[in-house]
């Protein structure tokens, strides 16, 4: 057989050969491990689930709710920059609601609904953690605390969060809204398609207009303040290294003019190699001194 018909066919088969999807699977049989906790074998968990004790502070269950949220890739396409979302960012309800979470992972890969800085007598780690490895869906309940405020919820796999997965749950009025909420509130790294030169100075300066969130417990957006540091120190230096570079160009330019790709390259190890024999010079200069000062006493 002609080589590249074999090929071809190789390639045609290859290309209509399925990859194997996992199966929608609905995690309604979990193993109760107590203190709210449940978890199957298959990806599936709950933590921090309160069906029946009441916070502190609420006399009764204000209000029964049941919410479908879901998680996935094709959430992130409306929000420029991101990668995961999920399908809702901002949730609100009466203080001492009874909240029924149906939570759906659209994707192939594990996501969560982790909501944070719940009274920790209630729930561990004051969380209330959902979870789904692959396409399916887990269901948890939980009692919201009273008072206004605004709870982070997100996804604690590494960079899902920081790609798109975050939302807000307001209980009563809420309180201050959160930063990077996708198509909520401002981003603390915004995406810049404008064309213009990035200037760190004033992506810093737009960071800084960002209230931080006062909620202590929600650790994520807190420790947003030191990665923007680091952020714009890496970028300042960028910045000079472009500098350098501009100023340096138009003068290569001149040397180069003419020459041909082979030639360049030669004078360019020429110049470097002029470079690396006075840099020797100067360290070894440097290690001499001591003994020419020596020889000069004598
Ligand atoms: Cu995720």
């Amino acid at each position: 057989m002609d080589k590249k018909l074999a090929l071809a066919a190789l390639i045609g088969t290859l290309s209509i050969t399925p990859v194997s999807a996992k199966e929608f699977q609905d995690h309604t049989s979990m193993m109760n491990h107590g203190d709210g906790h449940l978890m199957d074998m298959d990806g599936g968990m709950v933590m921090g689930q309160n069906a029946d004790t009441l916070p502190g502070g609420c006399d009764k269950i204000a209000a029964t709710k049941e919410i479908t949220i879901h998680a996935g890739h094709k959430y992130a396409e409306k929000f420029p920059g991101t990668m995961y979302a999920f399908d809702q960012q901002e949730f609100q309800f009466e203080p001492c609601t009874k909240l029924t979470v149906h939570f759906i992972n659209d994707d192939e890969i594990r996501h969560q609904w982790m909501m944070h800085g719940l009274p920790k007598y209630l729930y561990p780690k004051g969380m209330f953690h959902l979870e789904v490895s692959g396409p399916g869906k887990v269901s948890g309940t939980l009692i919201l605390p009273p008072g206004d405020k605004t709870y982070l919820v997100h996804c604690d796999i590494a960079q899902h969060m920081e790609k798109g997965m975050k939302a807000q749950l307001k209980v009563g009025k809420g309180a201050e809204d959160l930063p990077s909420i996708p198509g909520v509130t401002t981003s603390v790294f915004p995406d810049d398609y404008s064309g213009k030169p990035y200037v760190a100075e004033e992506i810093a300066a737009e960071a800084a207009t960002i209230t931080p969130a006062t909620d202590s417990t929600a650790t994520p957006t807190t420790s947003a303040a030191p990665d923007a540091e680091t952020d714009t120190g890496l970028s300042g230096t960028t910045i000079i290294g472009l500098a350098i570079g501009f100023l340096i160009a138009p003068s290569l330019a001149k040397k180069y003019k003419g020459m041909s790709p082979g030639e360049i390259v030669a004078s360019m190890i020429e110049t470097a190699t002029g470079l690396i024999s006075s840099a020797v010079k100067l360290v070894s200069s440097l290690f001499k001194k001591p003994a020419d000062k020596k020889a000069t006493s004598k």
